[in-house]
């Protein structure tokens, strides 16, 4: 109780200020053309293109865990709740696996910051391993993915891809090496669980290296990936590319532009030189804040 009313008291009296030289669209842009280790924060928004939902949309996932038997939709994720229940998570697991899925246009302009070696890391929240089949490497995937997958009885580590047939037929599958034929859970992180060692191995030395984030496609709700953003020091850039503006961190943002991710990173490759077209009609919206005006997903 105490640690989280120190935690809220903190958030408070420092909350961040907006640079004075990062306010405009063409500010923006150009920071991204000058700056050479940018870390970039990913979440759901940015495969949504690709068919795979997001959680807290209208038409995310959180929207359609009524047809499950749970009492709050996070127990989806939760790993005690799994344990008893997995057959629940596998009846869902579909929806959000990467079958057949080809990476977005924004996970390419990811890749592409990382080929003009201007990319320090991204780090994604997303599970659907998307950011590997557009070839970034410099990731760090938070939350896991469902390239592996592990026998919760003995440790037994097996790819992913050996459970697909599971998921698909929407039934649990078992561990064929140990005698208590464990319930295989995905590598994904679930509530409760640990971040795997690469996020913690890397977050402090890329927050003090970095000198521009862009936070692309996420409600920044899920800690500690959101807390990245507070930990960033101050006189670093920062900017959201979303759908929607996020409530609980109005002016946190140095520049908002919000608009689908795959338009909005298409008109940054236009403006720095990278594409051919790709140019969007924007409108200013408020101070520091610009969106699309023709928002095709
Ligand atoms: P979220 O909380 O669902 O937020 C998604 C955000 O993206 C929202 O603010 C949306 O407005 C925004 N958004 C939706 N569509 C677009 C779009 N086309 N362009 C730009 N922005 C868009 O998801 P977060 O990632 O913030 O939450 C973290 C969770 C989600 C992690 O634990 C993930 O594992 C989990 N998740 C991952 C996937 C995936 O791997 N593709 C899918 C669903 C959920």
């Amino acid at each position: 109780m105490f640690q989280c009313m120190k935690i809220c008291v903190e958030r408070f009296v420092h909350s961040r200020q907006r640079l004075p030289f990062v306010q405009t669209f063409d500010e923006a842009v150009e920071i991204i053309r000058k700056s050479q280790k940018i870390l970039v924060v990913t979440g759901a928004g940015i495969s949504v293109s690709c068919g795979i939902p997001d959680f807290r949309s209208n038409k995310g996932i959180y929207s359609q865990m009524g047809e499950y038997e749970l009492d709050d939709p996070s127990d989806m994720f939760d790993l005690r709740f799994f344990r008893q229940n997995p057959h629940v998570f596998y009846q869902f697991a579909h929806k959000i696996y990467p079958k057949n899925i080809a990476p977005s246009f924004c996970h390419k302009f990811v890749a592409r910051l990382e080929k003009e070696g201007k990319l320090l890391r991204n780090y994604t929240q997303n599970i659907d391993n998307l950011e590997e089949a557009a070839g970034i490497s410099r990731l760090v995937q938070c939350h896991g993915s469902f390239k592996w997958a592990r026998c919760l009885e003995c440790g037994f580590i097996i790819p992913g891809s050996e459970i697909e047939a599971e998921i698909e037929s929407k039934t649990v599958p078992r561990c064929s090496k140990c005698v208590d034929v464990g319930v295989i859970k995905p590598e994904i992180v679930f509530f409760s669980e640990q971040l795997p060692p690469i996020f913690h191995d890397n977050v402090n030395l890329d927050l003090s290296q970095t000198d521009c984030v862009l936070a692309i496609g996420s409600s920044l709700k899920v800690a500690p990936v959101s807390e990245i953003l507070r930990l960033v020091p101050d006189n670093v850039p920062q900017i959201l590319i979303n759908l929607e503006h996020l409530q609980h961190l109005d002016r946190h943002f140095d520049v908002e532009l919000i608009g689908s991710a795959d338009l909005v990173t298409a008109d940054l490759s236009y403006r720095l030189g990278w594409e051919i077209d790709g140019a969007q009609e924007w409108t200013f919206y408020e101070p520091n804040i610009y969106q699309l005006k023709n928002n095709f997903i």
